[in-house]
């Protein structure tokens, strides 16, 4: 699989955070959170940065003055795709708890909404990408439904209310709606992040019609088809140091090599 991973410039660390990483850190270090992505032409509907409460993160050191929120084992990976200055083995700051990092402020590059906050997702897999998923819902239903969750439950979720009801912005247009995940959760009859079945058909359905008959909405590349602008935003996000690529060996190389 190859993603494009972000990167996402800490601004303010929650206060369970900054406890945690006290000390551990360079004081003028960058800290970023880098998502994992298929879909780097929805990055302006960014709205916040999912993390799985539960899951072990890891900061990573990737230059002197450059650390990466990522899974241990996003960054093994790395380590061996020159993602960071030192080749092989990668040098780990700090371990923080993904509950740890809820409410942390960050940058969105390219989003509407260029400040947004780390929420949380219980269904974030520590097996994929980066275990660290920036949250488009106006083109993914997963995200739809948990954000949708999230403003409905604040409380529970242990967040301010505000920070899951940004606006929703259309950015792409299909023939069926230019919302199309929320088009769908409806259309799908999905209550809630736990129809799994449902959002894996969603999904699916989304991506599909997001690809092959997908309009570009707003951006650099309005008016041009989805297949054509993906590969643009792209090499836009990378040119402009924002995001760099990072592909994932299909077959757990990394398990296997121990
Ligand atoms: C932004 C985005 C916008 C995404 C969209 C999708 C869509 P897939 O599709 O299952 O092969 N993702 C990445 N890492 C994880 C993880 N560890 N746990 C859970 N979800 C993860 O996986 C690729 C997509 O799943 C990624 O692309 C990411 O969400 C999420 F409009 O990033 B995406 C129709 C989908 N639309």
């Amino acid at each position: 699989q190859e993603y494009t991973a972000l990167k996402l410039k800490v601004l303010e660390w929650a206060p369970t955070a900054a406890d945690a990483l006290k000390g551990k850190i360079p004081e003028d270090a960058s800290v970023f959170l880098c998502p994992a992505t298929l879909r780097p032409e929805t990055m302006y509907g960014q709205v916040c940065c999912f993390v799985g409460p539960s899951l072990t993160y890891g900061v990573f050191k990737a230059s002197e003055k450059e650390y990466f929120v990522i899974t241990e084992r996003a960054a093994k990976n790395m380590a061996y795709q020159g993602v960071f200055e030192k080749e092989g083995i990668p040098e780990k700051a700090a371990d923080i708890q993904g509950s740890d990092l809820i409410g942390t402020l960050i940058h969105a590059p390219l989003s509407f909404h260029s400040q947004v906050r780390v929420l949380p997702m219980d269904s974030v897999l520590a097996t994929k990408g980066t275990g660290v998923v920036t949250s488009v819902p106006s083109d993914s239903p997963d995200d739809y439904a948990m954000i949708t969750e999230l403003a409905k439950k604040p409380e529970f979720y242990g967040i301010k209310k505000e920070w899951a009801e940004l606006e929703i912005v259309p950015i792409i247009q299909t023939p069926t709606s230019d919302l199309l995940a929320p088009h769908l959760v409806k259309k799908l009859k999905i209550a809630s992040p736990k129809d799994a079945k449902q959002l894996l058909e969603a999904k699916e359905l989304a991506y599909k019609e997001g690809f092959y008959q997908g309009v570009m909405k707003v951006g650099e590349f309005k008016g041009e088809k989805v297949e054509v602008a993906k590969p643009k935003v792209r090499d836009h996000l990378i040119k402009n140091k924002d995001a760099f690529a990072y592909s994932e060996p299909e077959n757990k190389v990394v398990s296997r090599s121990g």
